[in-house]
């Protein structure tokens, strides 16, 4: 845990997020600004601040990307789904707790902007 870190917060339930599924390494939860009918955040209860860093601990990163897997499937997202992580300011990345948002529910456009 990192004491200034946002996520980390909500890992803790010092603020609690609207969790839709958890497991002993990942926590899920609702974008508080969703851009897609499906906006979840999908992150590592570990406090790392990139995917580059994630990639260091992949038992960590497997954690997320099956806890995605399992939300996308209860949300109905059969037909597809994006997951997709922003690394670095120069990507959009806002907040550095490692995060990968998994977005469905509408037709995505490719490349992202
Ligand atoms: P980014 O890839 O680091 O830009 O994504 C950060 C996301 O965290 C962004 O989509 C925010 O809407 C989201 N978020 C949130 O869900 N809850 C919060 O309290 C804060 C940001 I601050």
């Amino acid at each position: 845990m990192s004491e200034d870190c946002l996520f980390c917060k909500f890992i803790v339930r010092d603020i609690e997020p609207d969790v839709v599924a958890e497991s002993e390494l990942a926590l899920a939860f609702r974008d508080i600004n969703p851009q897609a009918p499906t906006h979840v955040l999908v992150i590592p209860k570990k406090h790392v601040a990139t995917a580059a860093e994630l990639g260091e601990h992949p038992g960590d990163l497997a954690a997320v990307v099956a806890l995605a897997a399992q939300v996308a499937q209860d949300e109905g997202l059969g037909a597809g789904y994006r997951l997709v992580t922003n690394t670095g300011a120069d990507a959009g990345q806002s907040v550095f707790h490692c995060h990968f948002h998994l977005l469905g529910g509408r037709t995505m456009a490719w490349p992202p902007g």
